[in-house]
């Protein structure tokens, strides 16, 4: 009879130390929701994963609940790519954000654990420094052109390098991208999806003329970028890209939907404008044509909605053989834990473009505690084992989930249009 195999004992501990005890879901909402998994292994090291999906926070921790941490217990957390694969392929109904969220909640929080037992920080274990922090860009916007102006100034002052820039429309009520005074964007407002009224020929009046603008109170020093979010048809957006050619953006973002991935190509023919997309996409299979055709320049598909560590550096290995770099969505909605995670990666990974940097709320940042720190226009990870973010449970019990939903738009004529 073979001897029965020695739990192997690594630089990671012994596949006993590795053991998954327990693993839960942890809803809270401190300023905004945010939902994020906790693995604890027998060792006594835990890792914690983000799972947020604005509007869809309750599916995800279902999904978790239900689904994967009954899979979890008993499986060793340094088998980090065996779990992933299981999640995805024992799905049998793969893909999708629900999944791919939850799958990257694991992922983040298995690399976290592995970090720890190796007393290493993530970017480390992934193969170490490409870069001294990752550049990032902020949000200005503004009721109208003056108003954005003015705070792209602001977030110059402060050192930002990169700024994203939307303003309001004239003729449009509530334009996508503009907060209402004095408050941080949060577009998840209300319980059920407010309803928003849309004219792109009006917005597409209003944009030229912004950069115009910015331009010529900024110079040419500062990186503008801007998101159409979805709402042009392809024509359109080849229209909006070679109209803003003058004023050298450095992406625009999401300028039509992009299910269909050769409608790229219209918007390619007529401009030299780059663009970025992604942040709705959950796989590489989202975005394999547009990678592989050369239809896009960044790739904004994240950690916590592209199945985590694990994925991205699949789908971010397949982008730099098309020359086509990461560009990672990081809006509010994504919490702490997937900023900490994402500034790992963006640390080490080759291809490396820029990444969003939108404030999470002092609330939010007190349930989040974590080592990376904003220097000199760019965004740098911590040293410390893992991928740096914790959550402080007690604080976060005292913050109740409150249903909240994306906003959707119609025409003018009341059709139904993209959000
Ligand atoms: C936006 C997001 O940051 C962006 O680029 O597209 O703010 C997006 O609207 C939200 O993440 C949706 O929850
Ligand atoms: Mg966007």
């Amino acid at each position: 009879m073979s001897p029965t195999p020695s739990p192997e004992v690594t630089a990671n501990g012994s596949a006993r130390d590795r053991e998954i005890i327990a693993a839960r879901v942890i809803v809270t909402c401190p300023g905004r929701n945010f939902v994020t998994l906790k693995i604890e292994t027998r060792s006594g090291i835990s890792g914690i994963g983000d799972a947020t999906l604005n509007g869809r926070e309750l599916a995800v921790a279902a999904y978790l609940q239900e689904h994967v941490v009954p899979n979890l217990i008993g499986r060793d957390a340094g088998r980090i790519e065996d779990i992933w694969q299981f999640l995805y392929r024992g799905a049998y109904w793969r893909r999708g954000p629900v999944t791919m969220t939850a799958i990257a909640a694991v992922d983040m929080a298995l690399w976290d654990i592995l970090g720890k037992l190796a007393g290493m920080p993530v970017y480390q274990l992934l193969g170490g420094r490409s870069r001294e922090g990752a550049l990032v860009y902020c949000h200005a916007n503004g009721r109208d052109i003056s108003e954005t102006t003015e705070q792209v100034g602001a977030y110059i002052e402060q050192g930002f390098l990169a700024v994203r820039a939307q303003c309001g429309v004239p003729g449009v009520k509530k334009a996508y991208g503009i907060s209402t005074a004095g408050k941080p964007y949060e577009p998840a407002e209300s319980e059920l999806p407010a309803e928003t009224v849309w004219s792109t020929p009006k917005y597409l009046e209003i944009v030229p003329q912004l950069f115009e603008r910015l331009r010529a109170d900024h110079g040419t020093g500062v990186e503008l970028l801007h998101d159409a979010h979805h709402r042009l048809t392809p024509i359109e957006a080849a229209r909006l890209a070679r109209s803003l050619e003058p004023y050298r953006m450095f992406w625009l973002e999401d300028a039509t939907p992009a299910e269909n991935q050769k409608s790229f190509e219209i918007i390619r023919q007529h401009s030299v404008t780059p663009l970025a997309v992604g942040e709705v996409f959950n796989s590489i299979w989202d975005c394999k044509h547009l990678i592989e055709n050369q239809l896009i320049d960044y790739i904004r598909t994240t950690i916590v909605h592209g199945g985590g560590i694990t994925h991205l550096r699949r789908l971010a290995d397949f982008a730099a053989l098309h020359q086509v770099r990461t560009g990672f969505h990081g809006a509010t909605d994504l919490s702490p834990v997937c900023m900490g995670a994402a500034l790992h990666f963006d640390t080490w990974v080759p291809n490396f473009g820029i990444q969003e940097y939108m404030f999470h709320s002092d609330e939010a940042n007190e349930v989040f505690p974590h080592d990376y720190y904003f220097r000199e226009g760019r965004l740098h990870c911590g040293e410390s084992a893992g991928h740096g973010v914790t959550i402080d449970e007690k604080l976060a019990a005292r913050y109740p989930y409150a249903p909240k939903q994306l906003p959707i738009a119609r025409l003018e004529d009341g059709s139904m249009w993209d959000w």
